[in-house]
């Protein structure tokens, strides 16, 4: 039996020598040293040894369990550490390998018009004012003298989330809003840029989200004089010192008397061309002397103080400044489109 187990050892050490990976040492180790094989064979015919005989196999058979064990887990971590050094070699990184480059974004070209914009304003004396985008048909409608069922709401077609909020259709409610923090006590002298959201078929000149900057002022002794005024020194710092302006009756609930603002054509210099639809102007904002209503729904009282309020669409003048045709290009972020914008 000693001798068995001596081939039996001898056997499965070349058996391991051989092994060429973890999974022929896994079938090595079950084939000997498993319950079924031939060592443990060997062992479960001890009962028929004499007594003298039985602990010498017994010692002999466990040496060479232990003998091929150790051989095998050798052997077992020596394939791991190779297998390691394998991956980290695998998975090593050349620092020296030059960087991918980063591609740089750049301001959009909608928030470069808006902050070109709040720099003249701010230049005139006016802070920047900003405000909530979900609103109360309070603050977007009743405040701004449109009460319920006012034909003049349909001016606005608006995205309802309840009866009672909905997107802001102008960035106005930000103005009563002051107003109200104010108190009744002037002077209110503001900027309020924001989205708003109207429900409009999107097309070349349309969007259902938009940019606008609105402004207000309210003092003692405001007159229109103060808006043209401050128009005048506005659009030839923004458009450039050659544009003349002019003001048209227009009509608005929140303001009254309202007017138009128009500034002469840069393409034609006042002439009439395609790009003015020939008559030498060029319509940019609305504005007007705050309604009445209006002052004593912001707290002021309409007998002491006045105010003057305007309202613009920054798309707009994005595409006026730089010649752009289409409104979708500020919304579907084509950088080809946005790249050209990185140092305006
Ligand atoms: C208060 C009082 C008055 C804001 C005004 C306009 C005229 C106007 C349009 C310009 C292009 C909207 O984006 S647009 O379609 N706006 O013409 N907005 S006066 O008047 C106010 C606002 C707030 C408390």
């Amino acid at each position: 039996m000693l001798d068995r187990l001596q081939e039996l050892h001898d056997e499965a050490m070349k058996k391991v020598a051989e092994a060429e990976d973890l999974n022929d040492l896994k079938e090595v180790r079950v084939a000997y040293l498993g319950k079924k094989g031939p060592i443990t064979e060997v062992m479960k015919g001890m009962g028929k040894l004499s007594a003298e005989e039985r602990p010498k196999v017994g010692q002999k058979a466990n040496e060479v369990r232990e003998s091929v064990k150790s051989y095998i887990e050798e052997k077992e971590k020596a394939f791991e550490e190779a297998a390691m050094l394998e991956k980290l070699k695998k998975e090593s990184i050349d620092v020296t390998l030059p960087g991918r480059p980063v591609s740089k974004g750049s301001r959009h070209p909608l928030t470069s018009v808006v902050e070109t914009i709040e720099d003249v304003f701010i230049g005139m004396g006016f802070n920047v004012a900003e405000g909530p985008e979900v609103e109360t048909d309070y603050y977007n409608f009743e405040s701004l003298n449109l009460p319920k069922h006012h034909p003049a709401r349909d001016m606005q077609d608006t995205f309802f989330i309840t009866s009672d909020l909905l997107l802001r259709t102008q960035t106005s409610p930000v103005q009563t809003r002051t107003m109200e923090k104010h108190e009744g006590q002037g002077p209110v002298k503001i900027v309020c840029p924001g989205k708003v959201y109207r429900r409009d078929e999107d097309d070349a000149t349309h969007s259902h989200q938009f940019m606008q900057i609105e402004g207000l002022v309210v003092d003692e002794g405001i007159r229109m004089s103060d808006l043209k005024g401050i128009f005048a020194t506005f659009v030839k710092q923004y458009f450039g010192e050659e544009r003349d302006i002019r003001l048209r009756p227009s009509f608005f609930p929140f303001t009254e008397p309202s007017a138009e603002l128009d500034i002469s054509c840069a393409m034609c210099g006042g002439k009439g061309c395609r790009t003015c639809k020939q008559t030498g102007w060029i319509e940019v904002l609305g504005a007007g002397m705050v309604h009445p209503n209006v002052l004593k729904m912001g707290g002021f009282d309409p007998d002491q103080y006045s105010g003057f309020a305007f309202g613009m669409g920054v798309e707009r003048f994005a595409m006026l400044k730089y010649g752009i045709d289409d409104i979708r290009h500020f919304y579907t972020n084509d950088k080809r489109f946005l790249n050209q914008f990185t140092r305006v």
